[in-house]
Order: C-alpha cells, then structure tokens, then sequence
C-alpha cells in the first residue's frame, strides 16, 4: 500500500491545499490496518526553499503558471536586464534550460512541502495538528528534494532520475500495488502510472483521493483506466478482507 504525500502542506490551510484533502485521512489509516506493517510505504514531499518548481523562487511569477521554455525566451534580454531567476534560487539558467527541455513544462506551485518546516512533515488527525509518526510505516521515501528536479511520482523525478521505491517494493516481494492519497491528478497518478510501467499490478483506492483540482478527476480516472490501472473504492479492501477472514474461518484454517 502507497500513501502518497499525506501532509498538512496538501491540506486545507496548508501551501498547497487539495480541497478535502484532509478527508482522506481515517480511511487511510483504516485501510493501513489491512496491510503488513512492512509494506505499507509512504512517500512525502520535500523541498528547499529556492527548488526550481515553487513560483518564490522566480521574480514576478504568479503561483500556478506552466512554465515553458518558449517563456522564458523573453526572460533574459541583456537590453531590459530583466533577470527572472530569484536570487535565492538553488538552480542556474543553464539548469533550467536543460530541465525544461527534458519535462516540456513545469507548474510552479505556491510554497509547499517546504524542508525544515512542519508542511514536510506527515499527517495524522483530521484536522492537520496530530503528526503521523512514521513508525506505521514499514518505510517513508521522501522525494523532490533535488532543488533541478520535481518529483510527482514516487518511483522517480520528473525528468526521469530514479528513485529507490521499486526496489523496495520488490525487496519486499510486492507485486501488487494499491495507490492513495494526494493529490490525485499528480503525485497519485505518475506514481500509479509509473508502477503500472515498472511492471506491477496498480490499483487507486478512489475515495481515499482527492484532486488538487477537483474538475480534473473525471479525465484522470479515464486516463489511469486507459493504462489499466484499476480504480477500486477503500470498501473492496475491506470487503475482500472481510470475505477472506469468513472463509479462512469456515474452513477452519489460516
Ligand atoms: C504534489 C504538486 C506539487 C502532489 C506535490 O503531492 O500531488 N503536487 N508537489
Ligand atoms: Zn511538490
């Protein structure tokens, strides 16, 4: 089981909410009970301030723009020393040259998920003020702390670099892959969708995700079916199990 970015950061009131982001969290902590402690992995957030993929670290960039190569082209004319790259910024020209022609576009987001602070840290209680010890995890990847490369997918950044989850996936024998948490449209999905590409059976516990934008859910759904992906309600997990138990008990056996 893959608890995606479950952080106050993507919480109503946090850098970057997903609306009814904080519903997700008692079904998930209902559903990591049907799992082995070992394989139930979460993957969090984490970004320096000056990351490449966060609006603060530009000049005079709103929040949300896709950011583009074919923008950037008025960026640096030597005629209107218009330098557009905060000076804090953890990343060069060069590198977001070479990031862009890689990814195609990146949204820069409001700050979010920002290292140090409580955003990065896991979440547990309803409201956003109860910290998810790690310990239910059998493993917390912390990912998009490379400040040249964001991460949406836990099994790997956005241009490509590799992360360790497949092989602690497979280390722990899983072949199969349930996939919830936030946000839905990103994170959830190019990890789903990457899963799916490394060779295991994916499927996303539907309601217990939500979407940063909430509009966009239906065609996410479609596209993740399109790469048979399955999409499955939090009660199959428990129905299954349920049913598991009653014949385990029927027959007598374990
Ligand atoms: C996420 C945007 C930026 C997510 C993370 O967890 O879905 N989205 N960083
Ligand atoms: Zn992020």
């Amino acid at each position: 089981m893959l608890v995606i970015d479950v952080q106050p950061t993507f919480m109503p009131g946090g850098g970057l909410p997903v609306p009814g982001g904080d519903e997700v969290v008692l079904v998930i902590r209902e559903l990591m009970m049907m799992f082995p402690h070992e394989r139930t992995i979460a993957t969090k957030d984490r970004h320096p301030r000056g990351h490449i993929s966060l609006a603060s670290s530009y000049v005079g960039v709103e929040p949300m723009t896709v950011l583009t190569e074919e923008m950037m082209d008025g960026w640096f004319d030597p005629n209107r020393d218009a330098e557009r790259i905060a000076s804090h910024a953890k990343f060069s020209h060069g590198d977001l040259i070479g990031y862009l022609a890689r990814v195609g576009s990146q949204v820069l987001w409001p700050d979010h998920a920002i290292a140090g602070t409580e955003e990065e840290e896991l979440h547990s209680g309803p409201r956003g003020n109860i910290r998810w010890p790690e310990e239910p995890f059998g493993y917390v990847l912390v990912k998009g702390t490379h400040p040249c490369e964001d991460s949406y997918s836990g099994f790997k950044g956005n241009a490509g670099t590799p992360t360790e989850l497949a092989d602690v996936l497979r280390d722990r024998g899983v072949t199969r892959i349930f996939v919830c948490g936030l946000a839905l449209d990103y994170c959830v999905r190019f990890t789903a969708e990457d899963g799916k590409a490394a060779g295991f059976e994916v499927a996303v516990v539907v309601d217990a995700t939500r979407a940063v934008v909430p509009h966009d859910a239906e065609s996410v759904y479609a596209a993740l079916r399109e790469k048979g992906i399955r999409l499955i309600q939090s009660e199959n997990i428990f129905g299954e199990s349920a049913s598991a138990r009653r014949s385990r008990e029927l027959c007598g056996n374990d």
